[in-house]
């Protein structure tokens, strides 16, 4: 339904309206960095990067690239040093510093790390100039080094029943539409930069750090994100390399990313390695956990570095009553890019790990995946739950969300097994796998400033970025009704502009719609507190006798005597909302597989997915991050991996080589579902919790069983992906084992 198809104010919150954003960015209308135009005099960027690595840079002569027509300067890591590092967010004693460079040399930290920036005037003649630099470099190797270590749990707890897992993550692109860009356009004493980020505020911060000035004298602009991921959450080499020969050389340039570099140099996800062991008694009842979270975090730390593993080990022990954990994560410096958040951020390897071995010990007791979880899942009336890994989950009914997958499934579990083993009895690779998942989301604090104009028109400016996830339709759904709004297209939403918007955070760890809705809705309140003065005078009234009314306001006393927002205008009100709490979503997956035994390739014949993201401001918005986030999951756990060889050159560095899921690996069927009663948020206005990464979660988990299930059981120790190959070498295993 469009907007405005309406007539009574409220209850746009819970619609299902289409994204004001579609028209534009479905006709090639957007307005990404690489769509400014450039002004005149704009130089075009290309990085030398190190082909190997770690090295030392022994010798590079800039002067035959200098010499190359259209080349106007050519810089080295000692002409653009960092003046200070970017921030870190200090989860761990004894995190080292962030070890960020724009440009890195005599010290190479690992292959495709950017050695030179080569400015010209076209990019052919930049791109002639970085081939005309001739680097020498030494191998140089470089030991990994601890980052921090840190425990989580109660303690080991001792158990008749031991199941052992041990899960190895593969590195994987996190692969938003559009690569990294900027534009760097220094103007009036300050610095104007269009960038892709989700972070726009952190990145000006950092920039402002790397290049040594003033934050008010850096302007990262609005523009069109095409996803990010986690990925765009912090500030790369090459983005303070292009702002910083910017700065010096008081001339725009521009740098655009291709896809090769995004795989080279961008920063990566997932990579964790985790070891469990799981006690149960002699009826399935969880009794103990204890876990190995281990990772690499590359040759330098992104803002976020620490929470994978963090999110991994306090995610612990899921949605289940565990009454002993005992969990070590620990991080490592190691010599490759940067390894940071990646939709999920530790919150898909928790689920993956305990839902393997969940299927392990129900496979040893000769309980069903379903029995065994209903046996061990938190019921309604235990939430609020405090975790042995100290984390409190807030509401939800975990089982009833197993019920809903099972029915969205089609049936009881003995009823898809005996399907599947009929299909079996055909010869068919058939599998059924299941999982279940909480998900945290949504901390701190974020910020909104609403003003309403003479026309009677609503602006809010947001701290909660956009990246293709429809943000300026939900928040103009919150603010329509925390105003009573005939109609959500009188607000209009600005967003992602250091200088159009309040200082914020941004848009990752599913925190837009709670805690930046939040804001908007206590922005929204404080408006109306503003405004009530002043209608209640232009009603000649008191204050008091004056209440909020479709459009603006009219007395308690005799609503036909009303007053429109335009009547006040023009107001103005911030606000900062801080969340006291965490919200947990969860949810429930039931995937079914058919492997082709000549080839190992897995069709996803059906998935079942219940979440429950508690008020959901747009259901369409939900189920399209419902999926986008199961393709990522289907890529996670089936196929995709950035891969380098022994000498950590890089191996998958076109989308030839990397396995980004594509159409034919979706899933041919999809139920997706909620719970009857959503559980509120108890940590905002809303009520919302987070959805836009639970797909990376509970689908893999469901995968990875059902391929299981497929293949007569999977071994203790999995590496992910599991490829066409892996399955094919399963399946010729000969028989279960
Ligand atoms: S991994 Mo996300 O953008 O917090």
């Amino acid at each position: 339904m469009p907007d405005g198809s309406r007539s009574k104010t409220g209850g746009f919150i819970g619609r299902a309206l289409r994204r004001r954003e579609d028209a534009a960015l479905l006709t090639g209308q957007g307005r990404f960095a690489a769509d400014i135009p450039p002004p005149p005099g704009t130089l075009l960027a290309r990085f030398l990067r190190a082909p190997f690595g770690p090295a030392r840079l022994t010798a590079l002569d800039t002067a035959p690239a200098l010499a190359l027509p259209g080349v106007v300067a050519v810089f080295t890591a000692s002409d653009l040093p960092a003046a200070s590092q970017p921030a870190v967010n200090r989860f761990f004693d004894g995190l080292p510093p962030a070890g960020f460079a724009p440009l890195f040399g005599p010290e190479v930290p690992c292959a495709g790390a950017p050695v030179a920036l080569v400015l010209a005037g076209t990019a052919a003649a930049a791109e002639d100039a970085v081939e005309a630099l001739q680097p020498t470099l030494l191998p140089d190797p470089q030991p990994e080094r601890p980052a921090f270590a840190a425990t989580f749990g109660n303690g080991a707890g001792r158990a008749p029943l031991a199941v052992c897992a041990t899960l190895r993550h593969a590195r994987l692109s996190p692969a938003a539409m559009e690569p990294r860009a900027v534009l760097a356009v220094p103007e009036g004493g300050r610095l104007r930069l269009h960038l892709s980020s989700q972070t726009p505020h952190r990145a000006r911060a950092d920039l402002a750090a790397v290049l040594g000035l003033d934050p008010a004298l850096i302007h990262v602009a609005g523009g069109d994100v095409g996803g990010s991921f986690g990925a765009k959450a912090s500030i790369t080499p090459e983005e303070a390399a292009v702002a910083a020969a910017a700065w010096r050389l008081q001339r725009p340039v521009r740098w655009v990313a291709t896809r090769s570099e995004e795989f080279l140099s961008a920063p990566r996800g997932r990579g964790l390695a985790l070891s469990a062991r799981m006690g149960f008694d002699g009826t399935g009842r969880a009794l103990s956990l204890e876990a190995e979270v281990s990772a690499a975090l590359g040759h330098r730390l992104t803002y976020s570095a620490a929470v994978p593993a963090r999110n991994a080990a306090r995610c612990l022990p899921g949605p289940y009553a565990v009454p002993a954990v005992a969990v070590r994560a620990e991080g490592r410096i190691t010599p490759e890019p940067a390894i940071g958040i990646y939709r999920g951020a530790g919150r898909p390897e928790a689920a993956i790990l305990l839902e393997r071995l969940m299927d392990s010990a129900a496979a040893r007791l000769g309980l069903t995946p379903v029995a065994i979880r209903r046996r061990n899942l938190l019921p309604r009336e235990a939430l609020p739950h405090r975790t042995p890994t100290g984390e409190t989950l807030d509401s939800g009914d975990y089982p009833a969300l197993l019920d809903r997958a099972l029915a969205l499934a089609g049936g009881a579990w003995e009823a898809l097994a005996a399907e599947r083993d009929a299909r079996r009895a055909r010869g068919e690779h058939v599998g059924l796998g299941l999982a279940c998942y909480v998900e945290p989301c949504g901390q701190g604090w974020e910020s909104a400033r609403i003003s309403v104009g003479a026309d009677g028109r609503v602006t809010v400016a947001t701290g909660s970025t956009a990246q293709g996830q429809g943000r300026e339709t939900a928040a103009a759904q919150i603010v329509a009704d925390a105003l009573r709004l005939p109609d959500p297209s009188l607000v209009l939403v600005l967003h992602g502009d250091t200088d159009a918007t309040p200082e914020g955070i941004g848009a990752l760890a599913s925190r837009s719609t709670g805690i930046g809705g939040g804001a908007l809705w206590l922005a929204a309140e404080r408006l109306q507190e503003a405004a009530r003065p002043l209608a209640a005078r232009l009603l000649n009234a008191a204050a008091e006798d004056v209440v909020p009314a479709p459009g603006g306001f009219a007395l308690a006393t005799d609503p036909a005597r009303r007053i429109g927002w335009a009547a006040v205008a023009p107001l103005s009100v911030e606000a900062r909302f801080t969340a006291a709490r965490e919200a947990w979503s969860a949810g429930c997956v039931i995937a079914r597989v058919a492997l082709d035994g000549e080839t190992g390739a897995v069709a996803i014949e059906h998935l079942a997915w219940a979440d429950d993201a508690g008020t959901l401001v747009n259901p369409l918005l939900a189920e399209g991050q419902m999926w986008g986030g199961l393709a990522q999951g289907i890529g996670e756990v089936l196929c995709e991996r950035i891969a380098t060889d022994a000498a950590g050159t890089l191996l998958s560095g076109s989308l030839m080589d990397y396995a980004l899921p594509r159409a034919e690996d979706m899933p041919q069927a999809v139920a997706l579902g909620g719970p009857a009663i959503p559980s509120r948020a108890l940590n905002n206005p809303l009520g919302a919790k987070g959805i836009g990464e639970a797909g990376t979660i509970g689908v893999p988990a469901a995968l990875l069983n059902a391929v299981s299930d497929a293949v007569g059981g999977l071994p203790e120790e999995v590496a992910l992906p599991l490829t066409q190959e892996t399955v094919w070498r399963l399946l010729r295993r000969g028989g279960p084992r």
